[in-house]
């Protein structure tokens, strides 16, 4: 059976629980042997695809355009793209979805809503305690801008949800509407 492909894009903040939930759902789709999976994980995305890029507006959306870009290349012939960029901005957000849609797959946008307090509860890196003490400037949701999204398909707070709740809600979304 040929399937149509599909980005699936989660934003948020630092710390949300966008990778976990990310990498999660890339191995549940993976064992059901399903559909190719491509996994743009934002770690591996900043040392091998934008490498050398900051976290200014100009190079965050360039992050996120070329994670837009290589997402809907690898959905092009029916495969499952997942990214979980911060992506900030909704206007990068949204040339992702038109590159995805552009090249005839799906798309759709989860926003992994964790507030900022429990993000920086969790602040497994240490950023937002930088932040906090000034020795980190343009920290998103400290003193950078998170655009909250308008156009989610799908918003999931892990604050108040287990992962195995956080990716069933995922998968439960993408069978509902028929890419499963
Ligand atoms: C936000 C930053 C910053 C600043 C470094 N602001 O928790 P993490 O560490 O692993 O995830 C964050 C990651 C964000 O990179 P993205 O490529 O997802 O961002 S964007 O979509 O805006 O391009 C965080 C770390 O990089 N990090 N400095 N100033 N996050």
């Amino acid at each position: 059976r040929r399937h149509r492909g599909l980005v699936v894009f989660l934003t948020g903040l630092s710390g949300s629980g966008k990778s976990t939930v990310a990498r999660h759902v890339a191995d549940t789709v993976r064992e059901s042997g399903e559909r190719s999976v491509t996994l743009l994980d934002g770690d591996v995305v900043r040392r091998e695809l934008s490498a050398g890029l900051t976290f200014s507006k100009a190079d965050r959306d360039r992050n996120v355009r070329r994670i837009g870009w290589v997402a809907a290349e690898a959905a092009r012939h029916g495969g499952l793209a997942i990214c979980c960029p911060i992506a900030p901005y909704a206007d990068a957000r949204a040339e992702a979805r038109k590159m995805a849609t552009q090249a005839g797959a799906g798309f759709v946008l989860v926003h992994v809503s964790t507030p900022l307090e429990v993000c920086e509860q969790r602040d497994r890196k240490g950023l937002y305690a930088k932040a906090r003490a000034g020795e980190l400037t343009g920290m998103t949701g400290i003193d950078d801008p998170y655009e909250t999204p308008a156009d989610a398909e799908l918003t999931i707070d892990t604050s108040d949800l287990s992962l195995t709740d956080s990716v069933k809600l995922v998968m439960d979304y993408l069978t509902e509407h028929g890419w499963f």
